[in-house]
């Protein structure tokens, strides 16, 4: 069993878990997110735990197979593709997310010193026909992001 935590800063704020039993088990990502306009918003783990110029040095979504943008439940993702995330009309997104390709145990899915990032729009999951639909899910600007590090069980 072991457990991650990200302390999410920036345009809103908030705290997001990551649970797994084991290394083969999927994740659970829970937690709260507080200060958005309502709707969906997307949520990805970012390549690299830099966020000395903010958000903006995490780099791309992390993506160790150079494969396409996709949904979380797609073939075809980056590892870090967790989807949306939704808020409600108070501005607060509940996050309750099982994924299996993310880890935080030792290994190339491992998610441990890289950055959460959540963005003002929408994730098209590839699908919007955008240029920018297979990269990033033509999501927008990075309101919040935090490093996601280790925490006690
Ligand atoms: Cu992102
Ligand atoms: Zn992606």
């Amino acid at each position: 069993m072991m457990r991650a935590v990200c302390v999410i800063k920036g345009d809103v704020s908030g705290t997001v878990y990551f649970d797994q039993q084991n290394a083969d088990s999927a994740v659970t990502v829970s937690g709260e997110i507080s200060g958005l306009k309502e709707g969906k918003h997307g949520f990805h783990v970012h390549e690299f735990g830099d966020n000395t110029n903010g958000c903006t040095s995490a780099g791309p979504h992390f993506n160790p197979h150079q494969a396409e943008h996709g949904a979380p439940d797609a073939a075809v993702r980056h590892v870090g593709d967790l989807g949306n995330v939704v808020a409600d009309s108070a501005g607060v997104a509940k996050v309750k997310i099982q994924d299996s390709a993310i880890s935080i145990y030792p290994g190339n899915h491992n998610i441990i010193g890289r950055t959460l990032v959540i963005h003002e729009d929408p994730d098209d999951l590839g699908l919007g026909g955008h240029e920018l639909s297979k990269t990033t899910g033509n999501a927008g600007g990075r309101i919040g992001c935090g490093v996601i590090g280790l925490a006690k069980v």
